[in-house]
């Protein structure tokens, strides 16, 4: 954290003295040795490589706040570069006051700040998409009211966000009746999750105006959401009285499971939405003779306790960091006495309810067909030399 960053998170008042401190411990770490995790990811394949960029080494998320240099993105199809003097959000659809704001009069509405984990849920689902997840303070006006002063109609059922960002869309490709369009990204929510209090229009991130591969200069911002529902280059804002089918609420970000349902096997199909429990060991440091394992835990709801399983060995419990927020991770400390050779180092984080983060080899991961929200247990590789 730049100590830009940490004054206004002190004026802010939103960044606990706990975060602070470790901070400072992060900062004196320069004489701490990481040993970096001997299995690392290899690199995104290029098809893919402006889809997903920024993908930080786990090593190096190392602070409660992820600075926004080392924030990853994601962009389906073009990464839009905004004037922000141009840029205009309509709300509109089945409200009795539509509207058309400019970036000012956004920012005139009553500011509201949160920190909040921001997780794709591709993360960890392929073997290049890792550590696609950070945590950052954003500030913006809120959805709720600004739908209260629209007015919604009776009869309205979601909300739908649009983006600025387009590419071509085919349905039933290669076949007779094959149609192509021109698709533009969105994602829907119903009203009662849209009214959520915490959700952002969110101009915002760490101190600074969003960056132009976060969304600049305005993109919603929903907490305990996966990545996808987070919509960035914000356009439109419409409400409906059917649902929203579009490529990432019906066809793709769409998670396949086989289920057992009376002794069958059948399948469930249901769009991405809310975030699971999860943790990942980040890294190891070696400092003075003494090795200590780093690691986050993040979850829909406030994470409870992470445990550790060191190759074989038996679940013992970590230090959690108190730096905590309702939708932030938590970072989870362990002391660690290896003797020399290859270790493995596996955490699950636990919630208030008991709930453990699977196993990969539980049902719910297993019988996965489709690659997101996998969020099994995450086992990496130490060489101790
Ligand atoms: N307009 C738009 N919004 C978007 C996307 C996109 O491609 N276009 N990608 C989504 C996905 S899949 C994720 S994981 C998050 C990532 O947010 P970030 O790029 O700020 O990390 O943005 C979401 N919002
Ligand atoms: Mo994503």
């Amino acid at each position: 954290m730049t100590n830009e960053l940490q004054r206004r998170a002190v004026l802010s008042g939103a960044i606990t003295a706990a975060a602070l401190l470790h901070g400072r411990a992060v900062a004196q770490a320069g004489a701490n040795k990481v040993i970096p995790g001997s299995d690392q990811p290899p690199p995104v394949p290029a098809p893919l490589a402006n889809v997903a960029k920024g993908l930080t080494r786990w090593e190096d998320l190392d602070s409660w706040i992820t600075p926004n240099d080392k924030f990853f993105s994601i962009a389906h199809y073009n990464r839009p570069l905004i004037d922000e003097k141009a840029w205009r959000l309509d709300v509109d659809g089945m409200v009795a006051k539509p509207a058309t704001l400019t970036l000012n009069e956004l920012k005139a509405l009553p500011r509201h700040e949160i920190t909040s984990t921001l997780e794709c849920s591709g993360n960890n689902g392929l073997p290049f998409l890792s550590s696609l997840v950070g945590n950052a303070q954003w500030a913006g006006a809120s959805l709720a009211e600004m739908l209260r002063t629209a007015q919604v109609k009776g009869g309205a059922l979601e909300v739908v966000f649009y983006g600025v960002d387009q590419g071509e869309e085919v349905v039933r490709k290669d076949t007779p009746i094959e149609a192509k369009f021109n698709g533009t990204f969105a994602r829907s929510m119903s009203i009662d999750d849209a009214m959520n209090p915490a959700n952002l229009l969110c101009y915002e991130m760490n101190g600074s105006p969003l960056p132009a591969a976060n969304g600049f200069p305005v993109r919603l911002i929903v907490p305990g959401w996966y990545g996808v529902a987070n919509v960035k280059w914000l356009r439109r804002i419409e409400l409906r009285d059917t649902r929203y089918m579009g490529r990432f609420m019906g066809r793709d970000y769409v998670t396949v499971r086989e289920v057992q349902r009376d002794g069958r096997t059948t399948v469930t199909e249901t769009s991405v939405g809310r975030m699971l429990l999860k943790s990942a060991p980040a890294r190891v440091t070696l400092r003075d003779g003494h090795y200590q394992i780093d690691g986050m835990a993040w979850g829909p709801v406030p994470v409870a306790a992470v445990e550790v399983k060191i190759d074989n060995g038996p679940w013992v419990k970590a230090d959690l960091d108190d730096s905590q927020s309702e939708f932030a991770w938590r970072l989870w400390h362990l002391d660690w006495s290896p003797a020399p050779g290859e270790h493995t180092v596996t955490s699950r984080a636990i919630d208030k309810a008991g709930n453990s983060q699977p196993a990969m080899d539980d049902p719910s991961i297993a019988n996965k067909k489709t690659y997101w929200e996998s969020n099994g247990q995450i086992t990496r590789h130490i060489r101790v030399a």
